[in-house]
C-alpha cells in the first residue's frame, strides 16, 4: 500500500536480501554456508529473537566495503520509496561491523554516501540511528559512542537493540547520559520479548522518546495508561513479532486493541528481508487480517510523521 508514510524502525542490515547477500558474498570473496538464494531462504524459519540474529549477524560477514553499505542502503531506500515511505529514521549496529575488523567510518560514509543523496534519488529524508548492541557490555557501548564521535553530524540518536531479556535498559545508563550530553536523541528496543519493566525502565532511566515494539506494555494497564497519557510513541512490527513468535498469529496481534486504548502505534517492518514484508507490506497484512478501517491507517500513517525526529517544517514536506 502507497500511504505516504515514515519508518522509524528499520534495521539496515535487516534489509540485506538473499541475492543481495550472494552478491557481496562474490564480490568480497566471502563463502557462505549456504549453497543458493534457496537454500538461505529456508534457513528463514525462526524460534525467536536470538535464532533470528543467529542468521543475521553471520550474513552480515558479506558487507565489507563503503560500497556495500552504499548498495545495501540504496536496496532498501527504493523498495521502501515503492511502497510509499516518505522518510525513514534506520538504525545500524557499528558493534557488529568493529568486532568483524571494520572501521565505524566505513559502516557512517557507506550508508552516508546513499542517505545523503536519499531525497534527490528516491524521494526519502532520512536519519541515522546508532544502536548498541544489549548483549555486548556497557564499556563496549561507550567506546561505541566515542568511536562515533567525528560521524555525530551524520548521526540523530542512538538505540538499543539485539538479545533483550537479561539485559536490562538499566545496564546503559551510562551511555545514554552520555548521548543525551551530546544533544542525541534516544530510543530503545523495550518490551519485545522482555517484560513490561524494561519498558519502563527505558522511559525513566535511558529517558527515551519512542519506545521501540513496547509490545508487551498491553500486560501492564498501569504502564498503558502512562504510555497514553504521554503519548509516548510505539513503533510496532507486525510481521516481525509473527516471525519471532512474539505473538502466535497475526490475528492474534494486539494492534488493534492498542489502537482502541489511545496508545500511539506506529507500524514498521524491523528486518524486512527476513520477516517477509517491507512497511508497505505490514501495512496491507494488518489492513487484512486486523479489519483496520481506513481511518485506523491514516492514523498509523500520521503517528509515523508526529513521532518522527523531522523538523516540524520538513514533517509537513514529507507528508
Ligand atoms: C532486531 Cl527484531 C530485533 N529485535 C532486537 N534486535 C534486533 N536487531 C535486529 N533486529
Ligand atoms: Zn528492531
Amino acid at each position: 500500500m502507497s500511504l505516504p508514510k515514515a519508518e522509524l524502525h528499520l534495521h539496515i542490515e535487516g534489509t540485506l536480501e538473499p541475492e543481495l547477500a550472494f552478491e557481496l558474498a562474490a564480490r568480497n570473496g566471502v563463502t557462505l554456508p549456504y549453497a543458493d538464494t534457496d537454500e538461505l531462504r529456508e534457513a528463514y524459519r525462526f524460534e525467536d529473537l536470538q535464532s533470528f540474529l543467529n542468521l543475521y549477524y553471520e550474513l552480515m560477514a558479506v558487507l565489507r566495503t563503503e560500497r556495500d553499505f552504499e548498495d545495501l542502503a540504496n536496496a532498501y531506500l527504493a523498495r521502501a520509496a515503492a511502497q510509499g515511505v516518505r522518510h525513514a529514521e534506520i538504525f545500524f549496529d557499528p558493534q557488529a561491523h568493529t568486532s568483524r575488523g571494520l572501521d565505524i567510518g566505513t559502516v557512517v560514509e557507506g550508508l552516508w554516501r546513499a542517505l545523503g543523496s536519499s531525497e534527490a534519488n528516491h524521494g526519502v529524508s532520512t536519519r541515522l540511528i546508532l544502536c548498541f548492541l544489549r548483549d555486548e557490555s556497557a564499556e563496549s557501548a561507550l567506546s561505541t559512542l566515542d568511536a562515533a564521535k567525528p560521524y555525530l553530524d551524520r548521526i540523530t540518536g542512538v538505540g538499543l537493540d539485539s538479545a533483550e531479556v537479561g539485559h536490562p535498559p538499566v545496564k546503559f545508563r551510562e551511555v545514554y547520559e552520555a548521548a543525551g550530553a551530546l544533544g542525541l536523541r534516544r530510543v530503545a528496543h523495550a518490551g519485545e520479548e522482555g517484560p513490561p519493566e524494561y519498558i519502563t525502565e527505558a522511559l525513566d532511566v535511558l529517558g527515551v522518546e519512542r519506545v521501540d515494539h513496547g509490545l508487551r506494555c498491553v500486560e501492564d494497564p498501569a504502564l498503558v495508561e502512562r504510555l497514553v497519557r504521554d503519548r509516548v510513541p510505539l513503533t510496532l512490527c507486525p510481521l516481525s513479532n509473527v516471525r519471532l513468535r512474539t505473538v502466535d498469529t497475526l490475528a492474534d496481534h494486539p494492534l488493534p486493541a492498542m489502537l482502541d486504548a489511545g496508545l500511539m502505534c506506529t507500524v514498521n517492518s524491523d528486518d524486512p528481508a527476513y520477516f517477509g514484508g517491507y512497511a508497505g507490506d505490514n501495512f496491507d497484512a494488518v489492513r487484512a487480517t486486523l479489519g483496520l478501517t481506513e481511518e485506523r491507517l491514516r492514523e498509523l500513517a500520521r503517528n509515523s510523521f508526529l513521532a518522527s525526529f523531522l523538523e516540524d517544517d520538513e514533517e509537513l514536506r514529507a507528508r
